[in-house]
């Protein structure tokens, strides 16, 4: 499924502290393929597992997966038409009703998403979507923020894989749902920024169904030669195109059925 890798390990460690200490100090940096213009989506998500252990060994906890670039709005914004994956943490994750100080961030953006709870591990190449709706827990509402560590927000896949696919925060909220009490597909989501209508869409705009969303990030994981544990938070992905945010905003996302999240921008 991905390309095989080419960098070798000091090279990935290397590219991992680069990406690293530029979400810890805010500061943007050139895409890696810069540097690295035959990188491979193998070699970004060894980049992103190393990432990912620096993190860990500093005390950063994983709470979840998160798919990316999953709706037409995502890949049209970002100009990439592949999905990819990477993982979220107890660094930047808040609740309903938060005030998230900017500062945290680089040039921080939001997207409305459907996540999941599994209860069930989700593992191999062939994941289905029956098998997928058959590992949910509970369906709820998710406000990703997320913050490209290169320039002007502009990347290539390898490097967004490597950068943890913007990941950076996110806010949870609304109300918990059984999976079999809510249509995927037509759940609809508003997102109001100071009052205003910014974005608008539904559950199918993520892969025609977020179903397919779990299925293909356990597809993803499994050619990575790992599983999605039971007790995943997953978030499937932007409904919307994403929406810039900056100290002052006041963001209210409301779904159709799963309540709704309030987030101060201070
Ligand atoms: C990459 C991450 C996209 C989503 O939900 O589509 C993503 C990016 O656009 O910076 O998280
Ligand atoms: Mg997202």
């Amino acid at each position: 499924m991905f390309e095989a890798r080419t960098l070798d390990a000091a090279t990935v460690a290397r590219l991992a502290e680069r990406v690293d200490r530029a979400a810890l100090e805010r500061h943007t940096i050139p895409v890696l393929t810069t540097e690295y213009p035959a990188m491979t989506e193998g070699d970004a998500y060894a980049v992103q597992a190393a990432l990912q252990a620096r993190m860990e060994a500093r005390g950063v906890r994983v709470t979840g997966l998160k798919m990316g670039l999953t709706s037409k709005a995502k890949m049209l914004q970002m100009g990439l038409a592949a999905s990819l994956h990477g993982f979220i943490t107890d660094h930047a994750a808040y609740g309903d009703g938060a005030e998230v100080p900017v500062a945290r961030f680089i040039h921080p953006r939001i997207e409305a998403e459907i996540a999941v709870v599994t209860k069930h591990a989700l593992r191999g190449p062939d994941c289905s979507l029956a098998e997928a709706a058959a590992a949910i827990d509970f369906v709820l509402p998710a406000v990703e923020i997320i913050d490209s560590r290169f320039e002007a927000f502009k990347f290539d896949l390898a490097s967004v894989v490597a950068d943890n696919t913007s990941a950076a925060g996110y806010v949870l909220g609304g109300r918990l749902r059984a999976a079999s009490d809510i249509d995927l597909l037509t759940e609809g989501v508003v997102m109001n920024r100071n009052g205003q209508v910014a974005e608008t869409g539904a559950g199918a705009a993520v892969l025609g169904n977020p179903l397919e969303s779990i299925a293909m990030l356990v597809r993803q994981r499994a050619a990575l030669g790992a599983e999605v544990p039971a007790g995943t938070l997953i978030l499937t992905g932007g409904i919307t195109a994403a929406v810039h945010v900056a100290a002052g905003d006041v963001v209210v996302v409301q779904y159709q059925q799963l309540g709704s999240i309030r987030i101060k921008f201070i």
